[in-house]
């Protein structure tokens, strides 16, 4: 998991509007719908003030310390969907007691390891990894108008390429799976045949397998390794996180074909299944 730093969510709650605008435009679909699509529910369902669904953010001070803006970008994003929502004055097992005392029905807060969302009434757990591996397969397909039968290269099976690739075999696509550990893509293979059922390809060459694919899912930690010679104008790239995977000449190719962000489908899509989803979770 790639930390983020202030420049990379600094713009986020200022552009929350423009970019629910463009994610309209390139796949039909709000941010608000792509999060209750990739949790199985009708957007119509959501109704944030008269379901008491107050949502707590807590800054993390522990391990490499808080990010400076982290905390206040998610809650922008819990705002921006209709959520009444707030940071709590307090930091770690205080920024928690405050967070009960004012019932907040969902508590956000990231170490540096994980990035949970909380619902304890509803006895929900909801990791920001498998929760964005999924808000950008859905977002993927939404894009393409549906993925069935389409081929699409993961690349990086860790947490959010685990989670993407098992929601993509779900949505019918032919995922090849490429990790720099052979071992990786070899076991989640093997998850994904035991527990869908499905083949999942293994790709040996990264070259090779961008040059044979115009669906990637880039959920690799490297920089620019997608180049211009990669991208033609059929390819359609997710690429959640940062650092983004695609080099700046590709970027300029691939215009609208890119859904890219540092953590809005995540959040989206965490707050939606802590709060009504019901899916229990596929570990892949
Ligand atoms: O400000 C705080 O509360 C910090 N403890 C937050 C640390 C977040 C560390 N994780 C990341 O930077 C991100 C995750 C949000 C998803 C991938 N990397």
């Amino acid at each position: 998991m790639t930390r983020l730093r202030t420049e990379d969510i600094r713009d986020i709650r200022r552009t929350l509007r423009t970019y629910d605008k463009q994610l309209l435009k390139i796949t039909g679909g709000t941010l608000q719908d792509i999060a209750c699509r990739a949790v199985g529910i009708n957007p119509g369902k959501v109704r944030p003030s008269q379901d008491q669904c107050l949502v707590a953010v807590i800054p993390v001070t522990w391990g490499r310390g808080i990010i400076k803006g982290f905390a206040q970008a998610v809650e922008g994003i819990a705002s921006h969907l209709g959520f009444p929502s707030f940071v709590t004055k307090e930091t770690d097992v205080l920024g928690l007691g405050e967070a009960f005392e004012r019932k907040a029905s969902v508590i956000l807060l990231s170490d540096d390891r994980s990035f949970l969302a909380i619902c304890p009434r509803r006895g929900r757990v909801i990791e920001n990894s498998d929760a964005t591996g999924r808000g950008f397969a859905t977002a993927l397909t939404m894009m393409k108008k549906g993925l069935r039968g389409e081929a699409v290269l993961v690349v990086g099976t860790g947490h959010v390429g685990r989670s993407a690739a098992v929601a993509l075999v779900g949505m019918g696509a032919h995922v090849s799976v490429y990790d720099v550990d052979q071992t990786s893509s070899r076991k989640l293979a093997k998850r994904i045949k035991k527990i869908l059922k499905r083949e999942v390809t293994i790709e040996e060459d990264l070259d090779d397998s961008l040059r044979r694919h115009r669906i990637y899912f880039d959920a690799s930690p490297s920089p620019g390794f997608i180049h211009s010679k990669h991208i033609t104008t059929d390819t359609f790239i997710a690429a959640p996180g940062i650092p983004l995977g695609i080099s700046p000449e590709g970027q300029n190719k691939i215009k609208d074909r890119l859904l890219h962000d540092p953590l809005q489908i995540g959040v989206a899509t965490m707050l939606m299944d802590a709060l009504y989803g019901s899916k229990e979770k596929i570990l892949p």
